[in-house]
């Protein structure tokens, strides 16, 4: 995407001279946000460093939570642009579908930041930013560690997330990248569990009763709350997880540290929610009609046993 810049210092000027005639009274920062749901504690994180950033900052935040529901995302844009916000952010719970209400913003002149998920657009200037993860790099990242500590030869269950959002499409995308130079590695099932924990453990429960059961040697789970789902099938079922079935999923949320400490999980290469100050700079920029980036990148690590500690666990901030 273009990068989109924009500096207008006579614009700049005006404003500086417009809030010293207000006797130095700046307009306060309205941001509506659409999030998609509470589907996860990776997603809660993400609505506790959202609302927590907005009463540091004094900003006005209005706050949808759209339940998994593209309509009602939809329908909070829809609302947000005839509030007449300063800027629209919303996390896409799926990639498709939000073009024409991204016209409608762009044709009132609101800007719109894209937080954690990316949409597919066919024309520049829908959106103006994108805050949020590599997904195709996670993916990579999970398949390289199963190459690096379980070896060449593995059958794999996959517990996809919420089927045509940009994390999964492109988890999945990464992860068989690096399986492409492994041919030992291989997919044996794979099917959604939509990121949740409930979900998770149906799934996995299908997994274990399929003809391919004890072909499953590795579960590579899209996020830990479809891990810890699974978890919870593998031990019913009577196996061991962590041991008979390894388990590598992604987010990096403290549950799943406790559960990589306790033996019973492998690995969580992290994908951070604490990106909250990151979207209220950028929208406060967008407002000052500052410059600010078209791509803001999280910073990510990957842990297994081997990193944490009882104190990495406790130092967790989600
Ligand atoms: C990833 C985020 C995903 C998490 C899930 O950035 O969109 O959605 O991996 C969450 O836990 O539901």
């Amino acid at each position: 995407m273009k990068k989109f810049a924009t500096l207008f210092t006579i614009a700049a000027a005006a404003t500086v001279l417009v809030s010293c005639g207000d006797n130095g009274a700046s307009k306060k920062l309205t941001v509506g946000f659409s999030q998609i749901g509470a589907e996860s504690d990776w997603r809660k994180a993400s609505t506790t460093s959202i609302q927590e950033e907005a009463a540091k900052r004094d900003i006005n935040l209005i706050f949808s939570d759209a339940q998994q529901k593209q309509e009602n995302q939809i329908k909070a844009i829809d609302s947000f642009i005839a509030q007449g916000v300063d800027v629209i952010s919303f996390s896409p719970v799926v990639s498709s579908g939000f073009e024409d209400i991204l016209k409608k913003a762009k044709a009132a002149g609101i800007p719109v930041i894209l937080f954690d998920r990316t949409v597919d657009v066919s024309e520049d200037g829908l959106y103006q930013c994108y805050i949020g993860s590599d997904f195709v790099e996670e993916g990579r990242r999970a398949a390289n560690w199963i190459v690096e500590n379980v070896g060449e030869e593995a059958g794999i269950a996959e517990l996809v997330g919420t089927v045509g959002s940009a994390p999964a499409t492109d988890r999945a995308k990464g992860f068989r990248e690096v399986l492409e130079k492994h041919p030992g590695l291989k997919i044996v099932k794979s099917q959604s569990g939509d990121f949740t924990r409930s979900q998770g453990k149906e799934v996995m429960e299908q997994f274990l009763k399929s003809p391919e059961k004890d072909q499953i040697k590795v579960l590579f789970a899209h996020n830990d709350d479809m891990a810890l789902g699974a978890i919870q099938a593998i031990e019913e079922a009577g196996k061991k997880p962590g041991k008979d079935i390894i388990i590598i999923s992604i987010d990096g949320v403290k549950e799943m540290f406790k559960a990589i400490l306790a033996g019973k999980a492998n690995c969580t290469v992290e994908c951070n929610p604490m990106i909250g100050g990151q979207l209220f700079d950028i929208a406060q920029k967008m407002m000052n009609k500052e410059e600010f980036p078209a791509r803001v990148p999280s910073q990510e690590g990957v842990f297994d046993s081997k990193s944490i500690t009882q104190e990495v666990v406790d130092g967790r901030k989600y």
